[in-house]
C-alpha cells in the first residue's frame, strides 16, 4: 500500500450536555480526525485526546504536533506500509498512544476499505450488534442524577455506570439503587481516590455493584491489588491497563477481575485485540470504553466489542447520548443494542458537509 499522505482535521462539536467527571468537564468534543490518502483508498481514524491534558498527558493540539512532525513523517520509508507495520514504524517514539492509534486506525480503514473487508471481519468479531451501557457524569444534584438516569433507562441502556469521587460516591449510588431497584450498576471513579481512602470504597460493597472502575491513580496497580483482598465488588482497571503487558502485570497481581478496553489508550485496535485475547485467555471478562467518540471512532469501537471476550455491556453509547448531529449517520440504539457496521474498514465515513461544519483547521502532511 501506498501512502500518499495525512491529513490532521481539528474538529470542534458542542455536546447535548456537558460531561463531568472527577478530572474535568467536557461541554465541547475537541479533538482530530485523520485522513490516510493511499493509491486506492482513503481511511478515517479519531483521536482520543480532549483539549486538556486531564484524563491522559495527551491532549488536542500536543496530538496534532506529534503527529504532524513525528509519527506521519516516520511512515514515509516504510516499505510494503500496511496497519501491521504502523505499530512497530512508530515504536521509538515514546507514550502518545491516542495519537499512535488514530494514526494506525487510519490507516487500518483504508487498507481495509481497499481490500473490501469490514473491521469486524478482520478483527475476529462474532456478533452483529453489541450491548451498550451509558456512562453518567457527576450531576449538580442526586435529583437531577435521578431524572438523567431515568431517561437513560427509558431508552434502553442496558447498563449504568456512574462517575463517583470522593464527596460524590455513596449517596448517589444509594439513590440510584434504591430508585431503580436492581439494574446493572457500575462506578467509574477515574483513578480520584487514594489508598488512605479504603474506608469509602468499601462502603460501596453494599450496593451491589457489577464493578468499581479505576478508583486509584494509574500506576499504582499494588494498591489495586491490596484493595481487591478487602472489597468484594470486582475492580476494573481503565488508567492503568496501557498495553498488553499492563494488562498482564494487573491480572498477576489481582489487581482487576474485568478489564476496561479502550483502543485509543493502548495505541489502536491491534494492541486491544491482544489485550481482548490476553484476557480471554485468563478467564477476565473485558468490555469496550469510550472516549466521547464521534460515529467515524464509535463505528470501530463496536466492531471491537463484538469480539468474543466482551461479555459485558459497553460504553459504546448511542450517537444522541452525545450530539445533536453526529459526523456520519446516528448509531442508535434498539433493545440496548448498537448494530455492527456492515461495510468495509469501518464501515462509515464523515458526512462532507457537516464534517466541514464543525472543522477549525487542516493540516495535510505529504509523504510523497
Ligand atoms: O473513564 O471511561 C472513562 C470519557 C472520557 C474520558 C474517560 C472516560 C470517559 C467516559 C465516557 O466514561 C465514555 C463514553 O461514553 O464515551
Ligand atoms: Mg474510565
Amino acid at each position: 500500500m501506498n501512502l500518499d499522505g495525512v491529513e490532521i482535521l481539528h474538529i470542534r462539536m458542542p455536546m447535548l450536555g456537558a460531561f463531568r467527571t472527577s478530572f474535568g468537564t467536557e461541554s465541547v468534543r475537541e479533538t482530530l480526525l485523520l485522513r490516510a490518502v493511499t493509491d486506492d483508498a482513503e481511511g478515517w481514524g479519531e483521536c482520543g485526546a480532549s483539549d486538556a491534558p486531564l484524563y491522559s498527558g495527551e491532549y488536542t493540539h500536543g496530538a496534532a504536533d506529534v503527529l504532524a512532525r513525528h509519527l506521519i513523517p516516520a511512515l514515509a520509508g516504510t516499505p510494503d506500509l500496511d496497519a501491521h507495520s504502523v505499530a512497530p514504524a512508530l515504536s521509538a517514539f515514546k507514550e502518545n498512544r491516542l495519537a499512535k492509534a488514530a494514526l494506525e486506525t487510519a490507516i487500518l480503514d483504508a487498507d481495509l476499505k481497499s481490500r473490501g473487508v469490514p473491521l469486524s471481519f478482520a478483527l475476529g468479531a462474532v456478533r452483529d450488534s453489541v450491548a451498550c451501557g451509558v456512562s453518567v457524569g457527576i450531576a449538580d444534584s442526586v435529583p437531577e442524577l435521578l431524572d438523567t438516569v431515568e431517561g437513560y433507562l427509558a431508552d434502553g441502556y442496558l447498563r449504568i455506570k456512574l462517575k463517583i469521587e470522593p464527596g460524590w460516591d455513596i449517596e448517589p449510588v444509594r439513590a440510584v439503587r434504591e430508585r431503580f431497584g436492581d439494574i446493572m450498576l457500575q462506578v467509574d471513579a477515574n483513578a480520584s481516590y487514594e489508598r488512605s481512602d479504603i474506608d469509602d470504597l468499601l462502603a460501596l460493597d453494599a450496593f451491589g455493584l457489577s464493578l468499581v472502575e479505576q478508583p486509584l491513580p494509574a500506576d499504582d496497580l499494588l494498591g489495586h491489588a491490596m484493595l481487591a483482598r478487602r472489597l468484594a465488588t470486582p475492580i476494573c482497571l481503565d488508567e492503568s491497563i496501557l498495553s498488553a503487558r499492563a494488562a498482564a502485570t494487573a491480572i498477576d497481581l489481582g489487581a482487576c477481575r474485568i478489564v476496561n478496553i479502550k483502543p485509543g489508550r493502548v495505541g489502536g485496535y491491534l494492541e486491544a485485540r491482544r489485550i481482548h485475547d490476553l484476557c480471554a485467555a485468563h478467564g477476565i471478562p473485558v468490555w469496550c470504553g469510550g472516549m466521547l467518540e464521534t460515529g467515524i471512532g464509535r463505528a470501530a469501537n463496536v466492531a471491537l466489542a463484538a469480539l468474543p471476550n466482551f461479555t459485558l455491556p459497553g460504553d459504546t453509547s448511542a450517537s444522541a447520548r452525545y450530539f445533536a448531529e453526529d459526523l456520519t449517520d446516528p448509531f442508535v440504539l434498539e433493545n440496548g443494542h448498537l448494530a455492527v457496521p456492515k461495510g468495509p474498514g469501518i464501515g462509515v465515513a464523515p458526512d462532507p458537509d457537516r464534517l466541514a461544519a464543525v472543522t477549525v483547521s487542516r493540516q495535510w502532511i505529504p509523504l510523497r
